[in-house]
Order: structure tokens, then sequence, then C-alpha cells
């Protein structure tokens, strides 16, 4: 990312992220080409927004076809980060999701029992992630609005079942499927200029949607599981991180949100005013490297644009150290913001 992109930028990128249709993407898009300077440092990004601005218009063309006007599968974020929970058929994709939320999909022992989103959130301290259950998918079928949901979260659980012989097959046919929607799951998403574009008879060759995985392994009370996970180890370990767990007995499900924190890059900050006491409910989740003038976004623009410094206790500064709106936080570091 290259420096010094103006604050306009940031707030329309956060816009961006937030948009919902291929049309609003499109325009938010063009707001951000029309602010960044034009020199070498941002030839990559200013390449990848194009690439974005042609991938949405392919995307609005590819909804006309489909005439589906008005209507979206597309699940509106909440909390610190959208999660989706894929995989083939009774792997208990549902039933851990009755466990981490208080959501209540359909459980049962036959497949295909899901047939639509089921979204909850799950608690992590003083924040939530959201969790979308899907419908199953296999190499023979995925419903068409199913990879939309996949690209639009913000990491992926790939679920697979430690009570069955096919275990090895719930990994791979499931990513070449994926694949094929243009969905890469991977253990860290690549650097921008690192990304390839994958080659389409399309004359517009879309954008590989990197997806940042972790394998949940569950059924870990099965007969036979500490085998089969440990085969699945050998195969996939190098892959992607894997954790066993047991949705129906509960096994490792405490470790679930900690993992969900830790993969999803966001820090926590807690705000307070001038001589008054620190407001730990409700923390202001940031992607990770945000600064102090992103975090003064997140609560008004106005603000931000009023902000000349602030005053931050926790890690990486002494206690109550005045810093620059360009410097950096960190998790859990609690901030007094100081206008002009
Ligand atoms: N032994 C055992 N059974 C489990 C576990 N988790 C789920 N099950 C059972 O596995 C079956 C399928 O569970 P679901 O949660 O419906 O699976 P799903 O992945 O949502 O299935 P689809 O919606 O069809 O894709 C049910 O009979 C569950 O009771 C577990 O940890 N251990
Ligand atoms: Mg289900």
């Amino acid at each position: 990312m290259p420096a010094n992109l103006p604050p306009d930028y940031q707030k329309a990128k956060r816009r961006y992220e937030m948009a919902t249709t291929p049309e609003e993407k499109i325009a938010i898009l063009e707001e951000m080409l029309a602010i960044i300077p034009k020199h070498k440092g941002t030839d990559h990004l200013r390449a990848d927004l194009r690439k974005r601005v042609s991938r949405h218009k392919q995307e609005k063309e590819v909804a006309r076809k489909k005439g589906k006007k008005g209507f979206s599968y597309h699940v509106r974020k909440q909390g610190a980060a959208q999660i989706c929970l894929v995989g083939m058929p009774n792997v208990g994709k549902s039933q851990l999701l009755t466990r981490l939320t208080r959501a209540t999909p359909e459980v049962a022992p036959y497949p295909f029992t899901t047939q639509e989103t089921v979204v909850g959130m799950m608690d992590y301290d003083n924040i939530s992630f959201q969790l979308i259950d899907l419908p199953a998918i296999t190499p023979d079928y995925v419903k068409p609005w199913q990879p939309d949901i996949v690209k639009y979260a913000d990491l992926v659980w790939l679920v697979v079942d430690l009570s069955s012989d096919e275990l090895l097959d719930q990994v791979d046919p499931l990513c070449d499927k994926l694949r094929t929607h243009h969905i890469e799951l991977v253990r860290e998403v690549p650097e921008e200029p690192e990304r390839e574009e994958i080659e389409d008879e399309d004359e517009l060759s879309p954008l590989l949607w990197y997806k940042k995985t972790m394998v949940i392994a569950n059924k870990s009370d099965a007969e036979g599981a500490d085998e089969r996970l440990s085969i699945l180890q050998e195969f996939y370990g190098d892959r992607f991180p894997i954790v066993s767990v047991s949705a129906e007995r509960g096994d490792n499900l405490d470790k679930l949100p900690h993992s969900a924190f830790e993969s999803a890059d966001v820090i926590r900050v807690f705000t307070k005013a001038p001589g008054k006491p620190v407001d730990y409910n409700d923390p202001i989740v940031l992607p990770r490297g945000s600064t102090v003038l992103d975090a003064a976004y997140e609560l008004h623009k106005d603000f931000a644009e009023r902000l000349q410094y602030a005053r931050v206790w926790g890690a990486n500064y002494f206690d109550g150290q005045a810093i620059a709106r360009d410097e950096f936080l960190y998790d859990e570091n609690i901030i007094e913001f100081h206008t002009g």
C-alpha cells in the first residue's frame, strides 16, 4: 500500500468494503481512482482498482442476464468479521453454528439438510463474529448464489468429518469446485502485487478471490477420529491450519472464537474522553495496521478532520504518550482523541 494516500481515500475504501451492489462498488471505485495521486508508487494500486471496476461491471452483466434484479442473498456484515462455514453434506456445519451462536439451524443425520443461509453471532471477549451456515457444497453441485457469499466473507471455515473414510475427499475436490468460481482457499492471502489473474474464455478475466481458510475437523468424538486426523494433518497440514473439534461433545469449541480473532487480523481499540474513564464495553474494531486517524474516522468524519493528536495507553506506547494522527494502533490500545 503506497504511503500518504489522502484520508478521503481511506474513507472511500471503507465504504467500498461495506458496499453491497456492483453499481455502488463501481461508483466508489471511480471515486477512489479520482482521489489517488498519479505517480509510479500508485501504479499497482490504480491497476488493481481498474481491474475491480471491470470485475464489478462483469458481475453486473451476469446479474442482468440472470434477471435477478433487486434480489440478493448477500448477508450484510455485522461484528468484527464475517466467517462462512463451507463443507460437504452432513459434516456438522449447522451443528457447529448451534454450538457457537444462538442461531438454531436444522441439524439432521441426512445430507443437504440446510438449504438457505443461516446467520449467527459468535462472541469473543467484548466483540463478536458473524458466522454464516451454508448449504452443502459438493464437487458436482453448488447453488448459484453460494460462491458470492464465500467471496464477500472475510474468512472461510472449511468443515470436514472425522467420522468419515472419505475425509480426504472433503478438501481438495471442494477447493477445485470453488476455484471454478474464481475462489482460492488459502492459509494466508498473498500480497496484492503477487496476485495473479487466471485465464478465462471471457475477454475480461476475473480476479481470483483469495480466502483465508481454516480447516475444522469435526466429530473428533467418533471412532477412529484420531487416526483420521493424523492422515488429514499429513495431507493438508502444510496448506491449512487444522483444528479438531466435536460439535456434539464440545471438545475444543472454546478455541474457535480466539482462532477467529487471530485470523481476522483486527485490533480492538478502546476510547476515552479526556478526564473520563475508559469504555471497555464497546471497542472500535479496525484492520491490523490502522492508524489513529482510521480510528477517528470510525467515530465520525468531522471529528477525524479536526483531529490533532491522540494520547495512547497500552501496547507499544508509554502511558499517555502523545502520538500523531498517522501513528499505528495496536490491539487493546486505549486512545484519547484531541481535536483542534
Ligand atoms: N458424532 C458426532 N456427530 C455430529 C457432530 N456434529 C454433528 N454431528 C451429526 O452429524 C449430522 C449432520 O449434522 P449437520 O450439522 O446437520 O451437518 P451439515 O454439515 O449442516 O449438513 P448439511 O446441512 O446437510 O450440509 C447430524 O446427525 C449431527 O448430529 C459431532 O461432533 N460428532
Ligand atoms: Mg446444515
